[in-house]
């Protein structure tokens, strides 16, 4: 079996997550936050027979899309008073990390 963790931008989360039920592929949704914009991001938890990695590769594919969004870097309290020029940082469609899971269990 597999584990994937699937982070994706919100916008995409109501599609993603109900082409996932459609296909009855059991999934956990996570509020997370990246790294480096700090916003609200969706990480998906998904435990998969190896035989539907790509089944869940082209749910994701087809359901997440790229972003520009305008990011002011440094924004914060340290910086309130500068002006800082906004930057596109090009998000997504998604970030995916594919597991190989030693057990699956259920107890
Ligand atoms: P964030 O860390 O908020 O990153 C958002 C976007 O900012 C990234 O999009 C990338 O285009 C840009 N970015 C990230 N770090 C950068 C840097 N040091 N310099 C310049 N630009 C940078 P994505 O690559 O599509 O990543 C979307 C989200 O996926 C990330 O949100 C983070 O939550 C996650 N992610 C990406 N790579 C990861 C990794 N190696 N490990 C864990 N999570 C990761």
């Amino acid at each position: 079996m597999k584990m994937i963790l699937a982070i994706i931008q919100n916008a995409d989360r109501d599609n993603l997550t109900s082409a996932l039920r459609k296909a009855k592929i059991g999934h956990t949704r996570l509020n997370t936050t990246g790294g480096f914009l700090r916003q609200g991001n969706t990480t998906l938890v998904i435990g998969v027979e190896d035989d539907d990695v790509d089944k869940v590769l082209h749910l994701i594919e087809t359901t997440c899309q790229e972003r520009e969004i305008l990011h002011r870097p440094g924004s914060g309290a340290l910086h309130a008073d500068a002006y800082v020029e906004p930057v596109k940082v090009l998000v997504g469609g998604a970030t995916i990390f594919v597991l190989t899971m030693e057990q699956f269990r259920k107890l």
